[in-house]
């Protein structure tokens, strides 16, 4: 059905009034003509943020699938030897972890979108239909590309106004690993929640790409959003609240559940405003690859954490011989937790319980943040917003992980079968494998240093520089917007 100019105008009006206003987006769909979809492959959607099993190809050229964690992979139509993907950019609501939901942008139902997975040498097409209240555009970051097919509006191409379909063509030349998202008012339309990973699989054995027995892609994605509200602050530049992988949150990223011995890769790509140094426990792993393509074996070395810029991607590899639950995390503290870690003031040490027994008479439900550090929290039972995640949670076997935000678990199993990437429960270590409390009586302490020059004897120290804080009347924190 096509619109009349004066429709669509009061459409392109309302659209706009919805991009400032942010709070309908869910439900800002464009019309799309019934005739141009019917030449296109059916968009097919996914409306959770459940893993789903890797996509075995049923047609065109044979590889091994990735996992997309809490995400899936997009099928495609094969049409005279053409891969074709349809891609529909909309507003989506992705649950990122129990208890909290998000109003996003994203593709085909979920942010982020499917990954996107072909065979070095594919001819591919992809349709991408814009169903938001404003123009976008697709840049497939890293590939090898007629420049015209590049994706940044203005530059390369006309936008994608809302409610048009774009076709962009191209063979998809080199292995590796790769990213989309929108070249058109980019700073909204990644703050709300728009990309997706693209894997193109070597052709044939590669030299520097080893087969590998479990292959798991994921996203690095940050948004601001208030305790309580559903839709990003867009307008953020750096001082973003929310950490997630693939638009989850820890408790709500699925645990990595590989079998001992497996060969494992990891594909992690940033498309934050900051770099993430990612750590994974237990396991020394080898970058092996990056957005520019897979690393020569010479200058490969072994690391425990990589860091990943703004804009990068990352594949790590390992051998995955150590039985147990693995922690896999963000090395920036204030990466695992989710929000409300802003704007607290540090507590440690500050012996509040005067102030609070004043306090507590006339606000009966007055609760100290932080007083012994803020692990306390994560079991404390604050009333939170709705509609929020828990600032530090997720129950272990041994209580709270007290973690948030880009955190999971990767759990290495004897019994894991070949291909199941099912959750195992939690590891079950042997007898006597398991720090537990020391029962017996504790030495009295002695003097450290055996040099007696240096010795100062106890009772005598100087005292010790103590770094204080300064609060002044009216200014809501100390400094972190900085
Ligand atoms: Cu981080």
């Amino acid at each position: 059905m096509k619109t009349s100019p004066s429709s669509r105008r009061a459409f392109l009006q309302g659209a706009a009034g919805k991009s400032l206003g942010l709070g309908t987006l869910a439900v800002a769909a464009s019309p799309v003509s019934k005739v141009a979809m019917a030449a296109l492959p059916e968009p097919v959607l996914h409306q959770s943020s459940t893993t789903l099993p890797p996509l075995q190809p049923p047609s065109g050229r044979p590889y091994n699938p990735v996992l997309t964690l809490n995400g899936w992979t997009l099928p495609w139509r094969m049409n005279n030897g053409v891969k074709e993907f349809h891609l529909v950019a909309e507003p989506v609501v992705r649950e990122m972890c129990k208890g909290f939901k998000a109003h996003l942008w994203g593709y085909n139902g979920q942010s982020p979108g499917p990954t996107i997975e072909v065979v070095e040498g594919d001819r591919v097409r992809l349709f991408v239909t814009n169903r938001l209240p404003e123009r976008t555009s697709v840049h497939w970051h890293g590939q090898r590309l007629p420049n015209g097919m590049d994706g940044v509006a203005g530059l390369t191409q006309k936008a994608i106004e809302p409610g048009k379909t774009f076709v962009y063509e191209f063979i998809a030349r080199r292995p590796g690993t790769f990213m989309y998202h929108p070249h058109a008012d980019e700073m909204t339309q990644m703050a709300m929640g728009m990309m997706g990973s693209w894997v193109t699989h070597p052709r044939t054995r590669h030299p520097l790409i080893d087969e590998v027995d479990r292959d798991i892609v994921f996203l690095l994605a940050s948004y601001d959003i208030d305790p309580g509200a559903y839709t990003p602050k867009i307008m953020t530049m750096l001082d973003f609240n929310i950490w997630s992988w693939n638009s989850r949150v820890f408790p709500g990223i699925d645990s990595l559940n590989v079998r001992q011995g497996d060969k494992v890769r990891l594909r992690i790509g940033n498309l934050t405003m900051t770099n993430h140094p990612i750590h994974l426990h237990g396991h020394e792993f080898t970058v092996t690859g990056t957005d520019g393509g897979p690393i020569p074996r010479t200058a490969r070395w072994p690391e425990v954490t990589t860091d990943i810029a703004v804009g990068q991607m990352r594949q790590i590899e390992f051998i995955a011989d150590e039985e147990g639950d693995w922690a896999l995390h963000c090395h920036k503290s204030h990466h695992t937790m989710n929000a409300m870690g802003h704007d607290v003031p540090t507590m440690i040490g500050v012996d509040h319980r005067e102030v609070v027994k004043k306090i507590t008479r006339l606000i009966p439900d007055y609760m100290v943040m932080g007083e012994r550090g803020m692990g306390d929290m994560s079991e404390m039972e604050m009333p939170l917003p709705d509609n929020t995640a828990p600032m530090m949670t997720g129950q272990g076997p041994y209580g709270s992980v007290e973690m948030g935000g880009m955190f999971s678990v990767l759990k290495v199993r004897r019994q894991q079968k070949a291909g199941d990437y099912s959750d195992p429960g939690w590891y079950q270590p042997p007898p006597g494998t398991v720090a537990e409390e020391f029962k017996a009586p504790l030495p009295t302490p002695s003097q450290g240093p055996s040099d007696q020059s240096q010795a100062m004897p106890v009772g005598r120290m100087p005292a010790r520089e103590v770094e204080v804080q300064v609060r002044k009347p009216g200014q809501a924190s100390t400094g972190h917007r900085h």
